[in-house]
């Protein structure tokens, strides 16, 4: 029996609308839901969204560092989307709890495109060449399902588990730093969790982009100039609740911070 893609994207959208998590995908269809399955359920998520007036302004990465991959218990990178309205102007935001399920925080390496940029054969170089600006952020991420517990399809399903990304302001232009060198420490409610480098990005942020352009490429699409591409976190993810502060301090992007409300 085949996937019934529109059936899970409403599962999921009615998630999010009414704040509830969702058991899993997998847990009810298991071996049927493949990966290019799980792929067109993100496509017919967002192909809703866009028909409600939604639009976009990126594309993400996630769980492209081992601190990540660990703590999610998934052994590869997922790609998917960022809608405008989920990204929150920094460098210091606040995010409604109110609105999310159980939210978390993570730290994040913002590619800012200059130029369109698609192409089966993107390179890291070439992203490189297509950056306007590098900047830092913090993503609130927020799965759809129960005890955010999900296998790789799962979360592919869902977006990534997008929910808002506040996105910095102060950045270096992709060339003026070797990127896999910039440091960030990402501090929440005063603890330091932890320091990584952005060659915890699978050894390289660009390289991660470079990734998802192929990935887009497979269906004929690609990034946009002037769309944000989070390149995934670094560091494991937080819990945020209202009153949390989270700050993500980077050694050249400076610091972003946000409190949830
Ligand atoms: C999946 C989203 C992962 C990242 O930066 O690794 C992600 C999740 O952990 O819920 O955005
Ligand atoms: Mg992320």
């Amino acid at each position: 029996m085949s996937v019934d893609h529109a059936h899970w994207a409403r599962y999921l959208q009615a998630a999010v609308d009414d704040r509830r998590e969702v058991t899993g995908i997998g847990a009810q269809l298991g071996a049927e839901m493949s990966l290019d399955d799980a792929y067109l359920v993100q496509d017919a998520l967002l192909a809703a969204r866009l028909f409600h007036g939604e639009s976009l302004a990126g594309a993400k990465l996630g769980l492209t560092s081992k601190a990540k991959q660990q703590q999610m218990g998934v052994d590869e990178p997922g790609y998917g989307w960022v809608s405008r309205s989920s990204v929150v102007p920094g460098p210091d935001a606040e995010v409604v709890i109110s609105e999310l399920i159980h939210p978390r925080v993570e730290p994040e390496f913002v590619f800012v495109m200059g130029d369109d940029l698609e192409g089966d054969d993107c390179t890291a170089d070439d992203v490189l060449d297509r950056t306007a600006l590098v900047v830092g952020g913090i993503e609130v991420i927020d799965s759809r399902f129960e005890a955010f517990k999900f296998t790789l399809p799962d979360v592919i399903a869902d977006n990534t588990s997008a929910a808002r990304v506040v996105v910095g302001t102060a950045g270096i232009a992709p060339r003026d730093v070797d990127l896999r060198e910039v440091t960030c420490t990402f501090t929440v409610d005063g603890e330091v969790t932890g320091t990584a480098t952005g060659e915890a990005l699978l050894g390289s942020p660009a390289e991660c982009v470079a990734l998802l352009v192929r990935h887009l490429a497979r269906s004929g699409r690609g990034l946009k100039a002037g769309w944000v591409v989070p390149a995934g976190a670094p560091l494991d993810a937080r819990p945020f609740g209202v009153g949390t502060v989270a700050t993500a301090s980077y050694s050249h992007f400076g610091d972003v911070t946000v409190r949830g409300v």
